[in-house]
């Protein structure tokens, strides 16, 4: 996977440097120019990485559902679930939150905005974002097929939560349900494990593709904000989930942290946390030792409501933004960033993008310009790969503390370096 990154980056960085202001390179063939671009930039690698991006979507709802209700209907008993998700839903809103404000605190040292009012022709159009009451009344799917069929993830676990409870509780039924959600587990798990075979040559289309085309001037213009972004990425990845998960498991931070690193790689190659998130399930099960009656309610829940990455990156743009236009927010303006941008990332999909759009509710919630949003669209991209990096990073991170402190947890896997070496 790793060799797929970097050749993808670096043929991206050579094609870019090649064609120059050209929109496209021939290669004198004798009877005809052969166009390099177009046949293989926005042939071959655009069509590769959209062929294994939608493969790995394909499986996220099967996944998801099949999982969750297995995990859910082999909880011995379902006062469980409400502990499970007291401590799972606590603790994503609390690492979020501590993101964030670690975040803001290094962006006003820093204060990337100051004296650089960058002139925007681009415009950005702010979908309005769901209020937190929207968001829990949408949890409750009115049709749960239509929820599969539109990928609404938070329905999706609402309904294999509730189904995984009733067949628990339907006696020889429900055993007999179960049975078959245990092979079709088996099944969908074996689908995961073939689809990573075309891993490398996926994400090498995709950075191949994307290097290719992306603006890399005009990450200089707006290189103090990206640096202050992927800083506070780096810091909240690496030192403050290692704190936590230190102080709470025990656990050793760098043997989490070298089991992340095929999770991270497809995070920042996808910037998805749903695609990666058959990923994420495999980390977080046999490399990291949870069990599926854990991992398989935490992950999908993470994958949805956890984005401390995209808490991050909204905390910092907000602080930019501010300082480009000269609006002085006061204290109470960062803590309702803070709260805020909390919830955003609880709405936000874990799709490319969408951290972008909800800090629109953001800036919306602090009288910023959303327009501001164009000034750091172009640097996004980037910034997105990273900080899904983060969210899938935190999603495990959690589903470690609770499935250590729910005695579901293999700590021999954990500390077995070959653990799940098939899935590399
Ligand atoms: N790319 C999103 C994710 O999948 C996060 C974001 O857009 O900020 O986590």
């Amino acid at each position: 996977i790793m060799i797929g990154m970097i050749a993808g980056v670096a043929v991206g960085l050579l094609l870019q440097a090649l064609l120059g202001d050209q929109k496209e390179l021939f290669i004198p063939l004798g009877l005809f120019d052969f166009p390099i671009k177009s046949v293989f930039v926005d042939g071959f690698f655009h069509i590769g990485g959209q062929i294994f991006i939608a493969s790995l979507k394909m499986l996220v709802v099967p996944l998801v559902f099949i999982s969750l209700v297995c995990g859910t209907c082999s909880l011995s008993d379902p006062k469980k679930l409400g502990r499970l998700g007291g401590k799972s839903i606590g603790l994503y809103l609390i690492t979020t939150a501590v993101a964030i404000t670690v975040t803001i605190s290094l962006a006003l040292l820093v204060s990337p905005g100051v004296g650089h009012a960058i002139p925007t022709n681009a415009s950005f159009d702010a979908k309005q974002a769901p209020t937190l009451v929207e968001v829990i009344i949408n949890m409750f799917p009115t049709n749960p097929i239509n929820a599969m069929a539109e990928g609404n993830m938070l329905q999706v676990i609402v309904f294999a939560l509730l189904f995984g409870i009733s067949m628990a509780l339907s006696g020889e039924a429900g055993k007999r349900v179960s049975a078959v959600f245990d092979d079709l587990n088996t099944v969908i798990l074996k689908l995961v494990t073939l689809l990573m075979n075309l891993a490398p040559y996926g994400i090498f289309c995709l950075m191949a593709k994307l290097f290719t085309t992306i603006d890399i001037d005009l990450i200089y213009a707006l290189a103090k904000y990206f640096l202050v972004v992927v800083a506070a990425l780096l810091i909240h990845g690496f030192i403050n989930y290692s704190i936590i998960l230190k102080v709470l498991t025990g656990l050793n931070p760098i043997t989490f942290l070298r089991k992340m690193k095929d999770a991270c790689l497809f995070a920042f190659s996808t910037s998805s946390s749903s695609a990666t998130m058959p990923i994420t399930l495999e980390t977080a099960t046999k490399k990291l030792g949870a069990h599926n009656s854990v991992a398989s309610f935490t992950v999908p829940l993470g994958a949805t409501i956890n984005m401390d990455g995209t808490a991050i990156m909204q905390g910092v743009a907000t602080v930019f933004i501010a300082q480009v236009f000269a609006v002085d927010l006061t204290l109470s303006d960062y803590l309702m960033v803070i709260l805020t941008a909390t919830l955003a990332s609880v709405g936000t999909a874990g799709v490319p993008g969408v951290g972008l759009i909800m800090l629109a509710m953001v800036l919306n919630q602090v009288g910023l310009p959303v327009e501001g949003i164009a000034i750091i669209m172009g640097v996004d991209r980037l910034l997105d790969m990273t900080r899904t990096a983060v969210n899938v990073t935190g999603d495990c991170m959690v589903t470690c503390v609770v499935a250590k402190s729910e005695k579901e947890f293999e700590v021999e896997i954990f500390n077995d370096p070959n653990a799940a070496k098939a899935l590399e």
